[in-house]
């Protein structure tokens, strides 16, 4: 029995002061019951709690921390950033050097503008394709989470899907009247909005691999279907990459399923766990964006030399040869053992792994689409939840979010993984 006192006691003191205790919703446990843990440190694959008590973290911030918790070339980096100053609002060679090596990574991505988190750059890279066609309309996928910018709070997942919530009261209805919606891998819904709205469509916004409803993967032919559709009606196709840029695989998912997006949006693993965003694209339509162009667009904090340097730390030694294989082999690992021991224990899960990220639902049916994923049994991931944390594996406290994996995990950490997993099968799910 895990000893948490010293949570829940911070948690009642931040219900006071923070709206539900936490600075963003599902943090807050609501989806599995109980108290967050409050975090005192995280090293390598671990995190601490406040009551001193040790995890394997595969949340890992909800995805930057690829390299792990504290990766000693990052604190350096940071250090040593921190020392010469911590903002300057000017330009810097950080940058630079940051968004070339962006450029050389994602194929599709010839410039890039650095914000400072992933609303900030779907929101941007919305205005952007919407100025560039001279249209309004904009086609997200139910279940898809870009952020919590007005246009794109429709049937959104991450913590509105946690938390069950319709569309969120604040946002006017003439903000979304321009947002259409289709089911997540239905290219024929998609096809139907382009027949009816020919010219009115600006982009196509689309997480190529869903992470925010669990994860769930692109059916084949629905990125490429996209991708000619978009084409056909000169609409922009862009790929929300805060998630799976440089986790799928180190150029995103546009390298692995060979499709190419007009707009790509990035955060997360760029920022190497400090706050950052960025949205990149073709050169011809990123010179559409303020001063190169009319587009408007700025942020005080935007290309922080502390993100900046953390996030370039992080990437270059992600691209040191045989890293990127090691992480994708955690996931797989844990992936596997997932499906072994819910196949022994006769618990039906549907399960995904797609390069350093990975998924599972209870469900017996296969999950392709958000209406398919709300079908799942999120009781028993609660309890799935609770049973892997006392035996100090931490996974996100939500069935609609995704597992991530990190260079620290290989080793013990994975190893009382595997046990873990073993164990709530074999005794906590019968
Ligand atoms: N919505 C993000 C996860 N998909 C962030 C959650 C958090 O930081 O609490």
């Amino acid at each position: 029995m895990l000893n948490t006192t010293q949570s829940s006691h911070l948690f009642q003191r931040a219900r006071q002061v923070i709206p539900g205790g936490v600075n963003s919703p599902v943090r807050a446990f609501r989806g599995v019951g109980g108290d967050p843990l409050f975090i005192a440190r995280g090293e390598g694959a671990y995190l601490y709690d406040v009551d001193g008590n040790r995890y394997v973290d595969y949340v890992l911030s909800w995805g930057p921390l690829i390299l792990g918790h504290a990766h000693p070339v990052v604190v350096e980096a940071i250090r040593r950033q921190a020392a010469w100053g911590t903002s300057y609002g000017a330009p810097t060679e950080l940058e630079v050097e940051l968004a070339s090596l962006i450029c050389q990574l994602m194929p599709a991505v010839e410039m890039v503008r650095f914000v400072n988190s992933g609303t900030e750059a779907t929101m941007s890279a919305l205005r952007l394709a919407r100025a560039y066609t001279g249209r309004r309309k904009i086609i997200k996928f139910a279940g898809c989470y870009h952020g919590h910018a007005d246009l794109l709070l429709v049937q959104a997942g991450s913590g509105v899907a946690t938390l069950g919530l319709p569309d969120s009261p604040g946002v006017p209805p003439g903000a979304t009247q321009d947002t259409l919606t289709a089911p997540y891998n239905d290219l024929e819904a998609v096809r139907v909005l382009f027949e009816q709205f020919p010219d009115d469509i600006a982009a196509v916004i689309v997480e190529p691999v869903a992470g925010n409803m669990g994860v769930v993967p692109p059916a084949n032919g629905f990125l490429p279907g996209l991708r000619d559709l978009t084409r056909a009606y000169g609409a922009l196709l862009i790929f929300d990459e805060v998630m799976t840029g440089f986790r799928v695989a180190l150029g995103g998912a546009q390298q692995k399923y060979g499709v190419q997006p007009d707009l790509t949006a990035l955060g997360k693993v760029i920022g190497g766990g400090l706050p950052v965003g960025a949205y990149g694209g073709q050169r011809a339509i990123m010179e559409q964006v303020a001063p190169a162009g009319p587009v408007y667009q700025a942020g005080t904090l935007s290309g922080n030399p502390l993100a900046m340097a953390a996030g370039l730390a992080t990437l270059r030694t992600l691209c040191e040869p045989g890293v990127f294989g090691q992480i994708e082999a955690v996931a797989r690992t844990v992936h596997d053992a997932i499906c072994r021991e819910a196949r022994a224990a006769g618990v039906p899960v549907q399960t995904a792994v797609v390069g350093t990220m990975f998924g599972l639902f209870f469900n017996e049916h296969p999950v392709t689409s958000y209406d398919e994923a709300k079908t799942s049994d999120t009781r028993r991931y609660a309890t799935f939840f609770h049973a892997l944390l006392a035996r100090g594996v931490y996974l996100a406290p939500s069935a609609f979010e995704a597992g991530f994996a990190s260079l620290a995990h290989a080793g013990p950490a994975l190893d009382q993984t595997l046990d873990a997993i073993e164990g709530v099968f074999r005794c906590d799910l019968v």
